[in-house]
């Protein structure tokens, strides 16, 4: 249009002609006007963008905080539906309560650290070890969890008459004879305790195992002892019939000799306090080691022990709004401080379930009134502890536990700010400035709680 105004001849007349008609087309009034409108619709097309985007963000960090939790919760109740596998009873009521502090629930497949103070860590005594995140709960689980459970075949004695099971003369070691072949056509998988006593296996090395072996005759009878690697073989030709388990083409595999002692070993002292009757002496232990010899054993089983907690990362315990929160799985040898596989290998309890569980809390269902049920109410002397403030130790047959888990997202979203959470179970959070959940910092992340029942067989009552 100016091109074409411009190859025109100059004249005053034509162009006021054209001003006046293209005032007629465009008013000022109709430029602002339109350009108002377009503005508007750009604003509005951004904000949707935006807030397209800002919604999808979220859903992904809640998606992510949701799926984190699923996982960390799965693992956990995995672990403690099986609490107890291989025969370790949940509770013993012939356990002296140990002072000052008893655990609770006094048990011994399952344990729970209630109510973490400040400054607190995963091995009590040694501050090398991962810090546990102040208020949150500490969960113990004890069994024969990730692998097998060995069958012994009780109906095929050895020379000595003895099933598999041996006791040497000082009555406080011996081993016991595990087959590939349990009954006629019937086969387990002995690979797990192949690599625990094959010494020419790439990385091996000494690990003073607890070792749960049943009676034949009555489940509750068993007893924790210390593998000995050192006399242990993969040849057990007394009890086992030869197979080829390994598929060499040559039947030559019969099974593993577990040699084991109760007395002297570098876990002794602990495995003896899971035993039956488990104390500052083993003769008790020495009784049944001594009965296994007329009644055989049924099964054995490799004992493990997981405690799950709430890492906290971090720099200072004080630093409560840039909480950095993991929870964690960490393995010990049963029942001791000793981090395994690598005893004084503190650094190493630090296997991530989920990041950014900020709490985790147990609570425990008991029948204490021999009904079959651990009935919940909503004052603290319901038959559950740990799920009301004022709880105190209860006594009688374990029926439940709850996890509950509270996660947050990733990262703050400055324009959000989250209900205010009240507590979970027995854990009270607090407001105000200095409370680690309801602090206007802490709201800026959205929440989530997952909880989990889980029902638990038992066959033992705690004693009052
Ligand atoms: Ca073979
Ligand atoms: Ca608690
Ligand atoms: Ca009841
Ligand atoms: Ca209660």
């Amino acid at each position: 249009m100016a091109r074409t105004t411009e190859r025109q001849p100059f004249s005053p007349r034509r162009l006021f002609s054209l001003q006046r008609r293209r005032e007629r087309g465009f008013t000022l009034i109709e430029m602002v006007i339109s350009l108002a409108v377009m503005l508007q619709i750009m604003v509005a097309t951004f904000l949707v963008f935006e807030s397209n985007r800002r919604l999808s963000q979220v859903q992904t960090a809640t998606a992510e905080m949701q799926q984190s939790l699923r996982i960390g919760q799965h693992d956990m109740v995995r672990l403690l539906r099986m609490g107890g596998r291989g025969g370790l009873p949940l509770q013993d009521p012939s356990l002296p309560i140990p002072t000052p502090e008893p655990p609770i629930p006094f048990g011994l497949a399952l344990l729970v650290r209630n109510d973490i103070g400040s400054n607190e860590h995963i091995v009590v005594a040694n501050t090398t070890s991962p810090r546990v995140m102040e208020g949150t709960d500490v969960l113990t689980v004890r069994g024969a969890l990730n692998n097998p459970v060995y069958i012994l075949d009780r109906d095929q004695p050895n020379t000595a008459g003895t099933r598999g099971f041996t006791l040497n003369p000082d009555g406080v070691s011996g081993s016991v004879e595990v087959c590939w072949q349990v009954a006629a056509g019937l086969r387990q998988d002995l690979a797990a305790l192949v690599n625990l006593v094959d010494a020419t296996q790439p990385g091996f090395t000494f690990r003073q195992e607890a070792l749960i072996m049943v009676s034949s005759f009555d489940d509750r009878k068993y007893a924790v002892v210390e593998l000995v690697e050192e006399g242990s073989t993969l040849n057990a030709s007394n009890t086992c019939v030869a197979i080829d388990a390994d598929d060499d083409g040559a039947v030559d595999d019969t099974g593993v000799t577990l040699e084991f002692t109760s007395e002297g070993g570098l876990h002794t002292l602990d495995y003896n306090k899971i035993s039956p009757g488990g104390g500052t002496t083993n003769a008790e232990i020495q009784a049944r080691l001594a009965e296994f010899v007329s009644e055989g054993i049924s099964y054995i089983g490799v004992l493990e022990e997981y405690r799950y907690y709430v890492r906290d990362e971090a720099d200072s315990p004080a630093n409560t709004h840039e909480i950095q929160s993991v929870l964690t799985r960490s393995r010990f040898y049963p029942n001791t401080d000793n981090p395994y596989p690598t005893i004084d290998n503190f650094a190493s309890l630090k296997v991530d379930i989920a990041e950014n569980v900020f709490d985790l809390q147990i609570a425990i269902g008991f029948d204490t009134d021999g009904d079959g049920d651990a009935e919940e109410g909503p004052s603290s002397s319901d038959e559950w502890i740990f799920n009301d403030e004022g709880d105190v130790q209860l006594n009688g047959m374990l029926r439940s536990m709850r996890i509950s888990t509270l996660v947050r997202t990733d990262r703050p979203d400055n324009k959000y700010q989250a209900p205010i959470l009240l507590g979970l179970e027995d854990r009270v959070y607090g407001t105000g400035a200095t409370s680690a959940i309801n602090s206007d910092e802490a709201r800026k992340y959205r929440r989530r709680i997952l909880r989990s029942d889980v029902s638990l067989r038992n066959n033992f009552q705690i004693q009052p």
